[in-house]
């Protein structure tokens, strides 16, 4: 491999640690649990592991409400069983990255609770207030969880911003002091010897384009324009933050930018801008919706869309940012039974397919807990197994509209966040090895659920097919390197794509349907990479063809 960034052939796995591993009995993730499974994440290869928040919160939205940045939930453990983690971890070379909360904190953090106190208290700009008009709000702006993104405070008369709930009021980056805070907090961590930082919603923390300066606001300048994110200041503030803390530190970046765009994707992760190394933009993760609706109203995925977005990407960034590659996270549903089949006979060969398809592209991999194992949505019958805001929230609102409960929940079943955050099953025995206690949300209801030990047993797994692809990755600089090319675009059942690295061509086919299909095949491209068959190769019945089986995944070399 030439000289190129260790982070470029990565893969970042994702902890979640609410529901990764219980080590105490009171069925909740905690850091220990982490620690006692590191040789069952050495053995998949990755390089990484992405923390989800594990700082001090009132848990209104799991951990991203932060009431104190330096300090660990007890639910989690203590700020020892921290360094435990991080120095096993870097004792078997992974890396630690963090979950940088900073567009908005807890109510319950004490800037806020200064904040509320008066309009001349010094943290009263940590916060973004506003006076209404008429006893209503600023702006018509609405929140990511319902209802509106202001809430009015009786004891200042003023209104606050918060663009997810009103317990998480969103920061006021406009204010020096504010980012001073913030990169003391990144050093506190930085200086513990964590190795990156994984930026939520970092695209939404500039305000002053859409609203204004109080007192412009007051004097009716404001701009109040649709909160829209990627507004300039956000560049300017991680240009700081790069300059300031950053770039004093070896660390990698990812930016979760909702809503982002290509050109502003660019921005973000060009390295002449220093500003990150990489963003998650979300646009295949819209793409099983009806157009222009909500991610609740679903639509079946069209995969000769999915086909020319990620192939935009991979000619976009190539070259002049970088992408980061993933199928799942604490936000989304389960890939194998959202683009994949998640029928017991199709699982596997599907999970492997989906897994087989980005890793053969260009881009930093990043794997959530479970998806190594192929483990499917939760499929929640009873409105009561829910616990995410967004999802409760989404039914009682449905609920008032008179919605029938079974529509409300098919909705939730097929786009709840709860599909991600069911604990890990990691064996046959009681509460699948993860707790002692009562988990703090049910497993997957799912008829055919797999369990990290069976995975393990098991070299046909998805667990070691996903330690092959990751691997490979880290041998084949043409994965890393190579240029790519979409192939039988107009196909509607196989995604195809060939990449090219000096003399070196591979050609990646993936038949996402049930059916066999033949399609023409050029006879030199013979040499078999890897396949989702394992060794039982597919003998073609005629040079200048290939055959490709259900859910079948295969590339080729040149
Ligand atoms: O998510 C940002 C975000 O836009 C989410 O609302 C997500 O895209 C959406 O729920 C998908 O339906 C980040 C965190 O990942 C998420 O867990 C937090 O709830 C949110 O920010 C607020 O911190
Ligand atoms: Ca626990």
């Amino acid at each position: 491999m030439g000289n190129l960034e260790w982070w470029k052939t990565a893969t970042v796995y994702q902890i979640y640690p609410k529901s990764f591993k219980d080590s105490n009995g009171d069925g909740i993730g905690d850091l220990p649990g982490i620690t006692s499974r590191i040789s069952y994440l050495k053995e998949l290869g990755i390089d990484m592991v992405w923390l989800s928040p594990i700082y001090e919160s009132p848990n209104v939205d799991n951990g991203y409400d932060i009431s104190d940045y330096e300090s660990i939930h007890p639910d989690y453990g203590t700020m020892a069983d921290f360094d435990d983690l991080l120095a096993e971890l870097h004792s078997n070379q992974i890396k630690v990255m963090m979950d940088l909360v900073v567009n908005h904190t807890s109510d319950e953090h004490h800037w806020f609770r200064e904040a509320c106190k008066a309009k001349d208290n010094p943290y009263r700009d940590y916060y973004i207030w506003r006076k209404g008009t008429n006893g209503q709000p600023p702006t018509d702006w609405s929140a990511s969880f319902g209802g509106s993104s202001w809430t009015y405070d009786r004891t200042t008369d003023e209104y606050y911003l918060h663009q997810f709930s009103k317990s998480q009021p969103d920061l006021n980056w406009e204010n020096p002091k504010l980012r001073q805070e913030i990169y003391q907090m990144m050093r506190f961590w930085l200086e513990k010897g964590v190795d990156g930082f994984r930026m939520d919603v970092i695209n939404q923390i500039s305000k002053k384009e859409v609203l204004g300066s109080y007192q412009e606001f007051e004097l009716g300048q404001g701009w109040y324009k649709a909160l829209k994110p990627d507004q300039a200041s956000v560049h300017v503030w991680l240009n700081e933050m790069n300059r300031e803390v950053l770039s004093h530190y070896d660390v990698v970046t990812v930016g979760e930018t909702p809503k982002v765009t290509l050109e502003e994707a660019l921005k973000y992760s060009n390295p002449l801008r220093s500003e990150l190394h990489m963003v998650f933009q979300f646009e295949h993760m819209r793409l099983d919706r009806v157009k222009g609706k909500s991610k609740w109203d679903i639509a079946e995925l069209p995969l000769v869309e999915l086909k020319e977005n990620l192939s935009k990407w991979q000619k976009a960034l190539a070259g002049k940012g970088w992408n980061s590659l993933y199928w799942n996270n604490h936000d989304q549903p389960r890939i194998v039974s959202r683009f994949g089949n998640d029928e017991p006979k199709w699982r596997t060969l599907s999970a492997k397919l989906l897994a087989h398809t980005l890793y053969m592209m260009q881009g930093t991999t990043f794997l959530f807990q479970g998806e190594e194992i192929g483990l499917p949505n939760a499929y929640f019958d009873d409105i009561f197994d829910y616990n995410d805001i967004e999802s409760v929230n989404y039914y009682q609102l449905k609920k008032q509209e008179g919605i029938p409960d079974q529509q409300i929940i098919r909705s939730l079943q097929a786009q709840s966040r709860d599909n991600g955050r069911t604990p890990v099953p990691w064996n046959n025995s009681h509460n699948f090895g993860f707790t002692t206690g009562k988990p703090w949300l049910p497993f997957s209801k799912h008829s055919d659920l797999p369990t990290a030990e069976d995975n393990v047993k098991d070299l046909e797994s998805v667990y070691h097919y996903y330690r092959k692809l990751i691997r490979l990755r880290k041998e084949q600089a043409i994965l890393s390197e190579g240029t790519y090319t979409l192939q039988l675009p107009e196909n509607n059942q196989i995604f195809a794509f060939s990449r090219k690295y000096n003399e070196e061509e591979w050609f990646t086919y993936t038949n996402w349907s049930e059916e066999t299909i033949t399609i023409p095949m050029q006879p030199e491209r013979r040499q078999r990479v890897i396949g989702n068959y394992g060794e039982a190769f597919y003998t073609n019945s005629r040079e200048e063809e290939l055959t490709l089986r259900p859910y079948e995944a295969i590339t080729f070399r040149k």
